[in-house]
């Protein structure tokens, strides 16, 4: 296998992408090529317009970590920032100020804002930014148009008891504290997928859905006109590895956006989700689902779904160990 298709979020697809790159380099994946290309899709509907600059916080994730450029401690933005401009905008009064912009992180967005200005497209700013950053994978936009996620929280002060915040608001202005009562992804039914991403679906030789938020990150890039259908027609075997361990996750916010939805939240349960491409159910797009070993009591429900389904250890600790996963992921569809 040669063509490998990552539909990624932010970091914990990153991290899973770091270990799958290892794996690749290092010829740990059964049937895999050690010069195997990888292409991710990655998510675009966390982004936001702020203080006039284009952020896109999945993309600069994967971009920043597997460039060597991400801040580890932070899991974003990037290593030995500083502040500057933050502080200077705060003392002009000027809000939000509870969104992290590093000043060597405001560069990209000046450059990705003069490009887009100019007329080019997201995926060809994304291709000009890696340039510099030489990620070692093909790194996509799940589409050029502007998507963004909003979602609605309780407000007594409104008519309607309701009102919408970004995506970025819920998440680091309020810290995904209170419930996410509906989810809204403006834009997203009317995107096309961005040049590239149904080839690399339907073109792969292997499709992973790594632990990133089955909601906002792999759900919204399943929610791109097209995108379904490329994978439930792709000849790749599809195999994806569970966010949610021992009942929550590991990190972000999944808990509140899969109750948002009514989804349970286990492990078993995602898979379900995601829904098996050779099940009755409309839709599904997995061969393969792997959930830690914590939860292996659910992987009878799993296979009974039409999935493949094994119990590894998913905890992203090193690179090793996440090598260790695609391995498992690779395994479990061959
Ligand atoms: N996350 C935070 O928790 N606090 C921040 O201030 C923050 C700023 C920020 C700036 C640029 C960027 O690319 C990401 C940033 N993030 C921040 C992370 C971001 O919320 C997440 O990467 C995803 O959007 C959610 O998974």
């Amino acid at each position: 296998m040669k063509n490998i298709t990552v539909l990624s979020g932010g970091m914990g697809g990153a991290r899973f992408l770091q270990g799958l790159r290892h794996a690749v380099a290092h010829g740990t994946l059964p049937g895999v090529a050690a010069d195997a290309e990888i292409t991710v899709v990655a998510n675009t509907a966390d982004d936001l317009w702020m203080h006039g600059l284009k952020i896109c916080p999945d993309l600069d994730t994967v971009m920043y970590t597997l460039g060597d450029g991400i801040d580890l401690e932070r899991g974003w933005g990037r290593r030995d920032e500083s502040w500057s401009v933050k502080d200077e905008l705060a003392a002009y009064g000027v809000e939000p100020t509870w969104f992290g912009l590093g000043d060597r992180d405001i560069a990209t967005h000046l450059v990705r804002t003069q490009m887009l200005d100019a007329g080019y497209p997201l995926s060809a700013v994304t291709g000009a930014l890696c340039n510099r950053w030489r990620p070692g994978v093909r790194l996509l936009p799940m589409t050029d148009d502007r998507v963004e996620t909003h979602v609605a929280i309780a407000d007594p002060s409104a008519p309607s008891g309701r009102r919408v915040v970004h995506f970025q608001e819920y998440w680091v202005r309020l810290r995904a504290a209170v419930p996410a009562e509906a989810v809204v992804v403006v834009g997203l039914e009317e995107s096309t997928p961005a040049p590239g991403v149904l080839d690399a679906i339907t073109g792969a030789d292997l499709v992973f859905l790594p632990p990133s938020n089955p909601v906002v990150s792999v759900g919204t890039i399943l929610g791109v006109p097209g995108v379904r259908d490329a994978l439930r027609a792709t000849e790749a075997p599809v195999v994806g590895l569970s966010p949610i361990v021992g009942g929550t996750h590991v990190r972000g916010m999944a808990h509140q956006m899969l109750t948002s939805i009514g989804v349970e939240v286990t492990a078993g349960a995602v898979g379900l989700h995601y829904g098996s491409r050779a099940g009755a159910g409309a839709g599904g797009v997995l061969d393969g689902w792997l959930v830690d070993e914590q939860d292996a009591d659910q992987v009878d429900a799993v296979r009974a779904a039409g999935l493949a389904c094994a119990a590894v250890p998913l905890m992203m600790t090193d690179l090793d160990a996440t090598a260790a996963m695609a391995a498992a992921a690779v395994e479990l569809v061959r």
